[in-house]
């Protein structure tokens, strides 16, 4: 389409609107979007129909909870529960945890395509009972990163999506698999702005929701990581419990580079990565002698982050391994993880290598 150049024209905002497409236009041709699915055989179209659906709710969900995380201090909904519910982990909820949960848990069970849910919030996997024809299982962290809800800092919602071995049979058996056999993984950052970060096994896109128009509109058609960055973005709070690995990188990165790298540390997971995946460096939560297996979460937490890194051409690894090879034994386990430009990650993985063969 020709238009017309006006010293005010739409396309002084940067973005090209021949290439307008929404979150729902996107997911609704997924086998046309996402060629690779197709060619591969990954998908069939009764499982892409399935699978539309599910991401639409998903979308419904996200769009739900940035209007409350905006309206939080208006409308009551900072602080903690009124009743003071821990969640599996024994941590504090906060109200939004819960409001997240149930929109997330209640619009999946509803879109009926699902068989089984995993939830931070929620000690054991949800049955999905009403589904009879449901192909696929849903994990999520409904809000994570919400102990900085009440000063406002950028929270979000993260997804990973299995099919189900059985039609309609939810089993615990379906999560307890390498990440890498994930369909789809995504997150909703409710920052500045609200944007969408979704792959579907092929490109990883960026969407920004328009508030004027209520969609998610595409703004970042294929996100790349650059292959190395210049920060890092860990709890360096924690140092004192680190390994030797551990230590030697985040000293080699502020000591022996010809510029030390920029400490970069939100305490959000969705943010940090977020940034890490648009700028480059990495992001860890290491295992420590406090806390041998870090804080983060290998099923709803690491799992869709390292795939969504891996597919723009970054990398994940505990230090040892592939994040995506991990074979979790429970659902609400936890991994250490590093994770960002595929050379960093590397450069990590090296100096853990190294420690441990010097047995430190
Ligand atoms: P949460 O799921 O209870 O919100 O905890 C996860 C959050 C992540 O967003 C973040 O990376 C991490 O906890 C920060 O932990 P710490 O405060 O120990 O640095
Ligand atoms: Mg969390």
């Amino acid at each position: 389409m020709k238009r017309v150049a006006s010293s005010h024209s739409i396309d002084d905002f940067g973005e090209d609107l021949d290439s307008f497409v929404t979150l729902s236009s996107f997911i609704l041709t997924l086998s046309t979007t996402c060629p690779s699915l197709a060619a591969k055989g990954h998908i069939k179209k009764e499982e892409e129909t399935d699978l539309c659906i599910l991401l639409q709710s998903v979308a419904t969900s996200c769009k739900y909870i940035q209007n409350c995380v905006r309206k939080l201090g208006l409308a009551n909904l900072s602080g903690k529960t009124q009743d003071l519910t821990t969640n599996v982990q024994g941590e504090q909820q906060m109200k939004l945890d819960v409001i997240a949960h149930d929109v997330f848990a209640r619009g999946l069970d509803e879109s009926k395509r699902c068989t089984m849910l995993v939830s931070e919030e929620e000690e054991d996997a949800i049955m999905c009972a009403t589904s009879p024809h449901g192909r696929y299982v849903c994990v999520f962290d409904p809000l994570d990163g919400s102990s900085n809800i009440d000063c406002c800092v950028s929270v979000g919602s993260i997804f990973g999506v299995y099919r189900a071995k059985t039609l309609g049979v939810g089993d615990i058996n379906d999560v307890l698999v390498p990440g890498k056999e994930m369909v789809a993984a995504g997150y909703c950052m409710y920052g500045s702005a609200c944007t969408m970060v979704l792959t579907v096994g092929g490109n990883v896109r960026g969407f920004t929701l328009d508030p004027s128009l209520g969609e998610f509109v595409l703004t970042h058609p294929k996100i790349k990581c650059p292959p190395s960055g210049a920060t890092y973005s860990v709890n360096e709070g924690n140092s004192r419990y680190w390994s030797a690995g551990m230590k030697r990188y985040v000293d080699h990165v502020k000591y022996d580079k010809e510029s030390p790298h920029s400490l970069r540390y939100i305490g959000s997971m969705v943010a940090d990565v977020h940034r890490t995946l648009l700028y480059g460096g990495t992001f860890s939560y290491p295992g420590d002698s406090k806390s041998p297996n870090g804080k983060l979460r290998i099923l709803y937490e690491c799992f869709p982050m390292a795939y969504i890194m891996e597919r723009a051409g970054g990398a994940a690894s505990d230090g040892t391994q592939r994040i995506l090879d991990i074979v979790p034994t429970s659902i609400h386990q936890r991994h250490p993880i590093h994770m960002g430009s595929e050379e960093d990650v590397e450069e990590i993985d090296r100096f853990h290598r190294e420690a441990e063969m010097e047995g430190k």
